[in-house]
């Protein structure tokens, strides 16, 4: 198997280990570091995504997956810097407040930042103000999340915190969470609701691919 495509399989099993390594050992080798991450780390969480989708791999799996996708990129991006590493756009995503739940949420960013978006992870149990700093200084996406029925109600705070700032046509909103549903998107305004992470990547590929 070529250091590219081992680099790929590695991401698939997760392989958090041995990810560094063998990218050192390919950058050794004279593999350009572009090649390494389109080729190896990206091509493998789209692997990883796919496999997720048809129900072959399951949340532990692909949880471990991004980070190996991620500690890949730890050696990779000082090499980028100045590469034209232009992300596609930029997500920023947070927990709302009242609620602690944050593993989905961070799922999404993972999955996100390894194809290509840059990401904005703002944390949890998040004041509305701070989704609106982040539409104020040029976020293209705001994508929240909650996982409690107390909480879901935040999301429509937010979304009229950015009517109100005169901001919310300047992003795209989107929602998702355990308790969250395509209706419930639809009666608050949200621009897009999203099942799981895999959707995410699908509609922000289908506005920015
Ligand atoms: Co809590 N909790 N929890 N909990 N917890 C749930 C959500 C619950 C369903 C459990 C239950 O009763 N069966 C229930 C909510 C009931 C409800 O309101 N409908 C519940 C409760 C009641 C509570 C407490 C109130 C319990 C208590 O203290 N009495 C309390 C609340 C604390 C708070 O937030 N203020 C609480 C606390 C906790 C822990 C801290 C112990 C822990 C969270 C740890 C952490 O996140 N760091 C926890 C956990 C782990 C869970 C369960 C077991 C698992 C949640 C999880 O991480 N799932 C959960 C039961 C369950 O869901 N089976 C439960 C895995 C994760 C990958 O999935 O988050 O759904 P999920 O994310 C998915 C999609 O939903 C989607 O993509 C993700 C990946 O595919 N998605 C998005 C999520 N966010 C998105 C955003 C997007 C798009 C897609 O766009 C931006």
């Amino acid at each position: 198997m070529s250091n590219v495509a081992s680099i790929m399989d590695t991401v698939v099993k997760g392989q958090l280990k041995v990810i560094q390594d063998l990218i050192q050992k390919a950058l050794d080798g004279g593999v350009a570091p572009r090649q390494l991450l389109d080729e190896g780390l990206v091509k493998g969480m789209d692997v990883v995504s796919e496999n997720w989708k048809a129900g072959k791999v399951f949340v532990p799996e692909v949880l471990r997956s991004a980070k190996t996708m991620q500690l890949g990129m730890d050696v990779l991006k000082p090499l980028l810097v100045g590469m034209s590493f232009k992300p596609k756009a930029v997500f920023a995503v947070g927990t709302v407040k009242g609620d602690l739940h944050d593993i989905g949420k961070n799922l999404v960013g993972m999955m996100l930042e390894s194809v290509g978006y840059k990401v904005v992870n703002l944390g949890i149990d998040l004041d509305p103000q701070v989704f609106v700093e982040q539409a104020r200084a040029g976020v293209d996406c705001i994508g929240m999340s909650a996982l409690l029925t107390t909480t879901m109600p935040q999301m429509k705070i937010i979304i009229d915190s950015l009517e109100e700032a005169g901001l919310r046509s300047k992003v795209k909103v989107f929602v998702g969470g355990a308790p969250v549903t395509q209706e419930f998107a639809k009666e608050i305004g949200a621009d897009f609701y999203s099942i799981d992470a895999a959707h995410v990547i699908e509609q922000m590929n289908g506005l920015y691919s």
